[in-house]
């Protein structure tokens, strides 16, 4: 039988996809990535069509002889990958990770501290989410603008006076590492625990170009696996403290997740043994990134934040749009230049300039995974500036992206698949 119009139609769109946003787009989205072949290899496999729920060993479905065995390979690599000694892989996002260790840290009517919304706090940290979905009551920490960071002074008196179940660090705009020794410090005085959520920064981590919080005092931190950590998307939990290991492990299943959609394990480990190999030169190389990025918008007239503190640490950098009409502009017409960019909150916004904010936010990590350099990130902020400053007609610039993006079409810091791999019968190919 030929395909009916409505496959026809959805392999189309889904051809369309993969074309423009792989081939045609330079992304600029600070929480995604591409995986390697390998890993795309690995992960497009029959395991996604599988059962496993518990723990390797003890599940509850047959049939997991060879995802057992991969699930715990892969707790082993990210455990050395990260120095910590317990990581917990079966979180299927990092708001399902938040999820459970914020569950298992307080109960309802409890008081959770987290970093300030307007300053880049995940939506899972906060009462418009998972946070308050759990009944768990949000107090921000004050946040000195100068520093870009959480105020360490008052934040420690707050820590003191209120003495919340947690205080959770981490941030979706995350441009300099937040205070853990300090605030772990005041948390623990008073009984609170704190958790660390590195969803943004864990690649950086990995390559050693990011402090991990585990070494500097917090108890928990969750993540997910695809942003600056170039893998599918995913969960992770990791920590050296077995007792909390125990807990979260407990409630991961039956709590938030049933089947933990096992062909993430394969392709997870893959990319965190690329890590293990190009992590330090791929991390290195994004902060060298950012910084020239960072340089060259300002270099073209844009207010980029916090230029006194040299911009950003991480694949971060966040722009003030709003003398160039706000950031729901600026995003809508660099998307129709195929530069995709998100518009985001700065700190001065209230919460519901949420759609039309004044900032935008840009990330190097998936372009420098492409193979760009600092050079080419300023032929990026030049292009920025034509559609966004001169206002060419976006359409014009979208062919000067298009030319450009065909030197970065080969994923760099990761493995290919093999030749004797690539004729296999089992593979399963990808609409292109
Ligand atoms: N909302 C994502 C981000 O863009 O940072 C994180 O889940």
């Amino acid at each position: 039988m030929s395909l009916p119009p409505e496959s026809v139609k959805i392999v189309e769109l889904t051809r369309n996809h993969n074309r423009w946003r792989r081939f045609e787009c330079v992304n600029l989205i600070a929480s995604e990535n591409t995986m390697s072949p390998l890993a795309e290899a690995a992960y497009f496999t029959d395991m996604m069509h599988r059962y496993a729920e518990g723990k390797p060993g003890r599940r509850y479905y047959q049939g997991n002889i060879f995802t057992d065995e991969v699930e715990l390979l892969l707790m082993d690599l990210m455990s050395k990958l990260l120095k910590v000694k317990y990581v917990e892989p079966r979180p299927i996002s990092g708001t399902v990770a938040n999820a459970v260790v914020f569950r298992v840290l307080a109960n309802p009517g409890d008081r959770a501290l987290i970093a300030p919304v307007q300053a880049g706090a995940h939506v899972s940290h906060t009462k418009f989410g998972t946070l308050g979905a759990l009944g768990i009551e949000q107090i921000e920490l004050p946040f000195d603008l100068d520093l870009w960071n959480i105020d360490v002074d008052r934040a420690v008196k707050m820590i003191e006076e209120i003495k919340p179940k947690f205080v959770t660090l981490g941030a979706s705009v995350y441009l300099f590492p937040h205070p853990t020794k300090e605030i772990s410090s005041a948390a623990h005085s008073v009984g609170a625990r704190v958790v660390h959520d590195v969803a943004h920064v864990l690649g950086l981590i990995a390559g050693g170009k990011w402090p991990n919080p585990i070494h500097e005092g917090a108890d928990i931190a969750t993540s997910s696996t695809h942003k600056t950590f170039p893998g599918p998307q995913g969960g992770v939990i990791f920590t050296d403290d077995e007792e909390m290991y125990k807990q979260v492990s407990k409630y991961v299943f039956p709590w938030f997740v049933s089947n933990h959609h096992l062909h993430r394990l394969p392709a997870t480990a893959i990319t965190a043994v690329e890590m293990m190999y190009f992590g330090e030169a791929y991390a290195s190389q994004i902060v060298r990134n950012s910084k020239a990025f960072a340089e060259a918008l300002a270099g073209e007239g844009f207010k980029v934040l916090a230029e006194h503190l040299g911009y950003t640490k991480s694949h971060t950098i966040v722009v003030d749009v709003r003398p160039q009409g706000g950031g729901a502009r600026a995003a809508k017409l660099l998307e129709d230049a195929n530069i995709i960019v998100n518009k985001n909150l700065l700190p001065w916004d209230p919460p519901e300039a949420v759609r039309d904010p004044s900032g935008i936010r840009l990330g190097t990590q998936e372009m420098t995974r492409f193979g760009m350099k600092e050079e080419d990130f300023r032929y990026l902020a030049k292009l920025i500036r034509e559609v966004v400053v001169e206002g060419k007609d976006p359409r014009e610039v979208r062919k000067k992206v298009v030319e450009f993006r065909k030197d970065f079409l080969e994923v760099k810091y990761g493995f290919t698949v093999p030749k004797e791999l690539e004729d296999s019968p089992i593979k399963i190919p990808m609409l292109l």
